[in-house]
């Protein structure tokens, strides 16, 4: 069995990050090891959230885990807190990291067109230092404006979209895709670009009209675990974006429509039954 780490925060309500990551990777088949980087009370989209910050505690705990030699097939990382938090995953790489560990960002940190409440540009800016380290990257397009330096907008073209990819790459990764890319009218979904390779994947389907927070957690854990379940890159973001649609759909449905996150536990077994046995 494949053996996940993910690092990012505990909201403890919310449906975000390790609530997401955890379930969904380790219902697919890969042993989940999750590094939290902080607990909070919701994610930062409630009023008055309580955060209590953990990065004190990642060295001893990674410490432990090489006297223990602990390896990793992949390092999934996904919201974090400071640039302080930033320079201590870049060091998990260096220590967890060989040409056989996949390195996969997500350097989840805002949405349509704005940052979220607890970054502001400068650590945006500073993400793109550890996507710089990574071999998949999977910004949206406003996180990926924000790291570039490139004007966000909301109508654009396939030229826009591939300028950016480059843009991204330039900043060091291996492969880097766009979430979040519509290319045409009532159509959604990711374009990737392979630096070395030179090849573009498209995958676009169905616009679900509708906003939910946690979705890009959704997609990212559901990548990783498709690539750790031995699917490629392209299979894996098929996978992800027709999931994480089917997610917002059921969530539309639910009478109680809960703003904050997407009832993806109704979709895990859907999940299952498109991976290889
Ligand atoms: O990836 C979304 C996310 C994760 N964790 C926290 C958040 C958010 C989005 O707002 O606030 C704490």
């Amino acid at each position: 069995m494949k053996r996940v780490l993910t690092i990012q925060d505990i909201s403890c309500f919310g449906k975000c990050s390790l609530t997401v990551a955890l379930p969904i990777i380790s219902a697919m088949g890969v042993e989940t090891v999750i590094l939290p980087t902080a607990v909070l009370s919701t994610h930062t989209l409630f009023e008055g959230f309580t955060c209590k910050d953990l990065s004190d505690q990642l060295e001893p705990i990674t410490r432990h885990w090489k006297e223990q030699n602990i390896t990793f097939d992949a390092i999934y990382t996904g919201y974090l807190g400071t640039k302080e938090e930033i320079d201590q995953v870049k060091e998990i790489f260096k220590e967890f990291g060989n040409e056989n560990t996949l390195l996969f960002v997500d350097p989840a940190m805002g949405d349509n067109g704005k940052l979220y409440p607890a970054f502001d540009e400068s650590y945006a800016r500073y993400n793109a230092t550890l996507c710089a380290l990574a071999d998949v990257i999977v910004p949206n397009i406003t996180e990926a404006c924000y790291m570039t330096g490139a004007d966000y907008k909301e109508e654009y073209d396939e030229a826009y979209i591939k300028d950016l990819l480059n843009r991204l790459v330039d900043l060091g990764s291996k492969t880097a895709v766009l979430t979040g890319v519509s290319l045409s009218k009532g159509k959604t979904g990711a374009m990737g670009y392979n630096k070395e390779t030179g090849a573009y994947t498209l995958y676009q389907n169905d616009l679900v009209d509708a906003k939910y927070h946690g979705t890009g957690d959704v997609f990212s854990s559901i990548v990783v675990g498709a690539l750790m379940r031995g699917l490629d890159l392209q299979e894996s973001l098929k996978l992800a974006a027709d999931m994480t649609a089917e997610t917002i759909r059921v969530t539309e449905k639910n009478p109680d429509n809960p703003w904050y996150g997407v009832d993806f536990e109704a979709v895990i077994p859907e999940i299952l039954k498109n991976l290889p046995a």
